[in-house]
């Protein structure tokens, strides 16, 4: 069967939501894990008042018996605290700059910028991430792990030397009421080559993978392992030499001494760790000096609608970033390995490791 799953649900709506397709019976589940996920995402110096108000847990009302998947659709929920009856709030008319507002209400046809907000809202990666969380679980079987690392918030860079200044810069960005962008890592370990598929382009992981992490709300770049500063080297110095050692028991005996790709060739994992780094752009909802924007009413000049926003989100969007990783590789893994129960896929996985 093939892996899949839907989001649904609004920021301030009754709850967001997700039925997951395709996990093979028999994945033992870890509710703790991904509520653990759940608080990471919702943690980190700079976030909004909204993270306060919610503690994000997640409740599963199918799919699962005794804490193990039984291979049939799994609904996740998490019930929203912050709800509004939306449908008794005044109208929106002047769309932010850098959101979903004014290509959401034109496309809609909407007369109420609050629609478009409310679904576009990074709040739905709250749901994406338990759906993450969730096949964490399953690639954990075949220890495969995980980590998200801040690297870059604004224009410095995050070190443990840093972390006062960066603290400093995000406090004065709050009292301004302006926002920070940054860069972060992922790092999967433990993957095993053969992931992707290079025979259709749709396939490809690399493009997969991208795809999922751009769709993290105010995310603009993605690049994997040597990235955009591989541009600049020399052909010589770009790629990751193939050794063998018949001693090996990992990828076939093939070894690579460096990873300059990021642990992806031609779309397909090559056995190596998974390096994925992601540009998010600040956040363009600024709450003392709005930017510019039109009264889609009168079409006269104003200001754009201010909204409670985070002053940074990067290290949230990291954690996001992490579980949308997690479901792709999922989708991919299944691919590779099918099995309607977990025994099944791991005797596939087996015997391709072993051949
Ligand atoms: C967010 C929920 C949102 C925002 C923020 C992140 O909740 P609310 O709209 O009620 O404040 O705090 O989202 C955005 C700033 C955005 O533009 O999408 C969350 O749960 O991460």
């Amino acid at each position: 069967m093939t892996f899949r799953f839907l989001t649904a649900g609004e920021s301030h709506g009754q709850a967001l939501t997700a039925i997951v397709e395709g996990l093979p019976s028999g994945v033992p589940l870890n509710i703790d894990s991904i509520n653990h996920e759940l608080s990471l995402r919702q943690s980190g110096f700079g976030r909004s008042q909204r993270m306060t108000l919610e503690k994000d847990t997640v409740q599963i009302l199918s799919g699962i018996k005794n804490h193990q998947t039984l291979g049939f659709p799994i609904t996740l929920l998490i019930s929203n605290k912050d709800t509004k009856n939306l449908d008794a709030l005044p109208k929106l008319t002047s769309p932010r700059p850098g959101h979903a507002d004014l290509v959401g209400t034109l496309k809609f046809n909407h007369d109420d910028v609050r629609n478009s907000l409310e679904r576009a809202s990074a709040r739905e990666t709250a749901i994406r991430t338990a759906v993450g969380a969730l096949c964490q679980n399953f690639l954990n079987e075949f220890h495969v792990s995980f980590l998200a690392r801040v690297i870059q918030i604004g224009p410095l860079p995050a070190t443990s030397k840093t972390e006062k200044k960066i603290k400093n810069l995000i406090q004065t960005c709050k009292s301004k009421g302006e926002t920070l962008g940054g860069i972060f890592e992922i790092c999967v370990k433990g993957l095993p080559l053969g992931l992707g598929n290079f025979s259709q382009w749709d396939l490809k992981l690399d493009g997969r993978l991208a795809q999922a992490v751009m769709s993290i709300p105010a995310i603009k770049g993605v690049e994997f392992g040597a990235g955009f500063q591989g541009a600049s080297l020399l052909g010589s110095k770009a790629h990751d030499d193939i050794f063998y050692d018949k001693k090996s028991k990992k990828n076939f005996g093939y070894v690579r001494k460096t990873l300059r790709s990021g642990g992806l060739e031609a779309g397909v994992t090559t056995g190596q760790d998974l390096i994925l780094r992601a540009a998010m752009k600040p956040l363009s909802t600024l709450t003392q000096k709005p930017l510019n924007s039109i009264n889609m009413v009168t079409k006269e000049k104003t200001k754009a609608l201010v909204q409670r926003t985070d002053t940074c989100a990067v290290w949230a969007a990291s954690i996001v970033a992490k579980n949308v990783v997690a479901i792709e590789l999922t989708r991919a893994f299944l691919e590779k390995f099918g099995g309607d129960s977990l025994e099944e896929t791991r005797n596939n996985y087996k015997n391709y490791l072993v051949p």
